[in-house]
């Protein structure tokens, strides 16, 4: 009984967060824009990715806004204050600690970005290779970094985090050497869950990757918007 009235709730917390991502679609439609999902466990390298990224898409003459999500602090928003672009900080410890951004609140970040006009949104998820995956965030595309530090087995150990993802990125390749990762077994390993995943490697550290990353935004861009 208590087990049946606990699967009741859980999805209705799924039902309203996918409500709230299908709004958040029709409102970026509506404004123009797409939105990027940037997941992965803590020190991935998110931040620096899109310290790196940023100046890039900028470049292009895109105007990028940001949204980032942690349980506690400012202080990735912070590290991206220099490159002066809006940025809308979420800290889910007001919302009852979650360890992911549910739909209701990146809304609600969306709305305070909502004087700057925009055309992309980045959004930097809490740091986590399990819950980010449960929620729908209304993105256009789903961004899964696996830092060449964690382990080639991770994929296989978070299935769910590989299978959401449209993009994965094994990060930190500068560090291949020291770390000894098996960068074709990680590969292997993220396709035998995602058949359809498109890897890129990067190294925001070194700047390899960037560029191709960037230009599959340039695209997302492209095709979302008119
Ligand atoms: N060697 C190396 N270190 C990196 C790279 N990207 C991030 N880091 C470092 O990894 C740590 C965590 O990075 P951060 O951007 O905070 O990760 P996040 O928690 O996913 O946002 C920091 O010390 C970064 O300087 C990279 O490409 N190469
Ligand atoms: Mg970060």
């Amino acid at each position: 009984m208590f087990m049946a009235m606990e699967i009741k709730v859980v999805r209705k917390i799924l039902e309203e967060n996918d409500n709230a991502a299908l709004a958040i679609r029709r409102k970026l439609r509506s404004r123009n824009q797409c939105m990027v999902n940037f997941m992965s466990s803590p020190g991935s390298g998110k931040t620096l990715l899109l310290e790196k990224l940023i100046p890039l898409l900028l470049e292009s003459g895109l105007r990028v806004g940001v949204i980032e999500g942690d349980i506690s602090t400012a202080r990735d928003a912070m590290r991206l204050q220099h490159l002066g672009i809006p940025i809308a900080q979420i800290n889910t410890e007001f919302f009852g600690g979650d360890c992911h951004l549910a739909a209701p609140v990146v809304m609600t970040a969306l709305q305070a970005l909502e004087e700057h006009p925009l055309d992309i949104v980045l959004l930097e998820n809490v740091g986590n290779l399990v819950c980010p995956a449960e929620f729908d965030t209304g993105s256009d595309l789903n961004v899964t970094l696996l830092s060449v530090t964690e382990g080639e087995d991770k994929p296989l150990k978070y299935p769910l985090m590989f299978r959401s993802a449209d993009l994965a990125l094994i990060s930190k390749t500068d560090l291949i050497e020291a770390t000894e990762a098996d960068v074709p077994l990680i590969r292997r390993n993220m396709r035998q869950i995602n058949g359809e995943l498109k890897i890129l490697e990067v190294s925001a550290k070194k700047g390899v990757g960037l560029n191709e990353l960037k230009a599959q935004i340039v695209e997302l861009h492209r095709k979302t918007t008119v």
